[in-house]
């Protein structure tokens, strides 16, 4: 297979993106975050993004403030604007969880950046995240490393 292929290859994959379903959830007070997951990584990527759901069941507003995880020396809490045509990333101060609602961290949208990561993330690694939340305090999850379902990857794991 020629590099060019690959590459291209490697791009069809990113644009089709979904992940397989592997992860478990979490409740914790009135939030239950469902499905941390994060995207495999380039072997010489240096950042790489987690996601996950976060749904505040309860009568009270609660806000993310930021994340942690002994995967990558910083960590960040992102989200995606458009400027023209290009997507920008940068730094949010909080996320707002109102109450009754629901918040997705996807790619393209909110996420959490881990920067300076210890090592590539490969699929079927797992790693602890902890989220602080204003009112809930902190929150540990395990992040499942997932592979991108490509064109060949099929969903057969997709479960909603
Ligand atoms: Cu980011």
């Amino acid at each position: 297979m020629s590099f060019g292929f690959r590459l291209a290859a490697l791009v069809l994959a990113i644009l089709l993106a979904a992940p397989l379903v592997q992860a478990r959830d979490y409740t914790h007070g009135s939030l239950k975050i469902g499905h941390p997951w994060a995207r495999e990584t380039p072997r010489m990527a240096r950042a790489g993004g987690a996601f996950l759901v976060i749904e505040n069941t309860g009568d009270a507003a609660d806000r993310l403030l930021k994340a942690s995880s002994p995967a990558a020396a910083r960590t960040e809490v992102h989200s995606v604007t458009m400027d023209g045509n290009v997507m920008r990333m940068r730094e949010v101060e909080a996320i707002d969880l109102a109450a009754k609602s629901k918040v997705e961290l996807k790619p393209g949208g909110y996420h959490i950046m881990l920067m300076e990561l210890k090592a590539p993330l490969k699929a079927g690694d797992k790693f602890p995240l902890t989220l602080t939340f204003e009112k809930a305090g902190d929150v540990t999850v395990e992040v499942a490393v997932e592979k991108m379902a490509g064109p060949s990857g099929g969903h057969g794991g997709m479960k909603h």
